[in-house]
């Protein structure tokens, strides 16, 4: 069969609650999108703010010009859509120098405890497929995803029609 790789017939997390989710996640995978911004080391931090608000931060190993790169803080903010699960995020760097913009932000897939996709279409086809996208595995646990839970990570990346599109991010102190 042909498989539906239309980026709003895919499906996100129901019922999302964001502040179990909140807290640090680190990178364990990554597809680029054009343009590679974060490279590895990447921890992010989800918060929920007391007005209800979700930000985060992130912290990584980036590119800051072809070929050049260093370690930089970057700050997010969230604003809520119809879905409670996709998100825009607002991002920019702790130095003026570093990359800013708007972004959808979709958590496709998380058990809060262990793992989350997300997921993110930069630019989509006449014919409703993306572009240009980049996604996140996310782990609670640095050293990374338990086989089963590689087994749920590697469907929900065929859903996103990004199978065999992703490298492996590093944690090796660097940032
Ligand atoms: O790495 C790329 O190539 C594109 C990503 C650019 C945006 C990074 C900005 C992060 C802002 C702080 C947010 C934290 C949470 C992020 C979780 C996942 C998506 C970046």
């Amino acid at each position: 069969h042909h498989r539906d790789c239309r980026v709003s017939h895919f499906r996100v997390m129901e019922n999302f609650d964001r502040l179990r989710y909140s807290g640090t996640w680190y990178a364990v995978a990554k597809k680029d999108p054009e343009g590679l911004f974060l490279i590895d080391n990447v921890v992010a931090k989800f918060n929920v703010e007391p007005d209800g608000r979700m930000t985060a931060t992130a912290r990584g190993r980036v590119m800051v010009f072809r070929g050049v790169s260093t370690c930089a803080d970057m700050v997010g903010k969230f604003q809520e859509t119809d879905d409670p699960a996709k998100f825009r995020m607002q991002y920019y760097g702790v130095l003026s120098y570093l990359e800013k913009g708007l972004d959808d932000h979709w958590v496709v897939d998380t058990d809060y405890d262990n793992y989350a996709v997300h997921y993110s279409c930069r630019e989509l086809a006449y014919d409703g497929t993306c572009l240009d996208s980049y996604s996140f595995i996310f782990s609670r646990d640095p050293t990374g995803l338990t086989p089963e839970i590689q087994r749920i990570v590697r469907k929900r990346q065929e859903e996103l029609c990004l199978d065999r599109k992703y490298r492996v991010v590093v944690h090796n102190g660097d940032c």
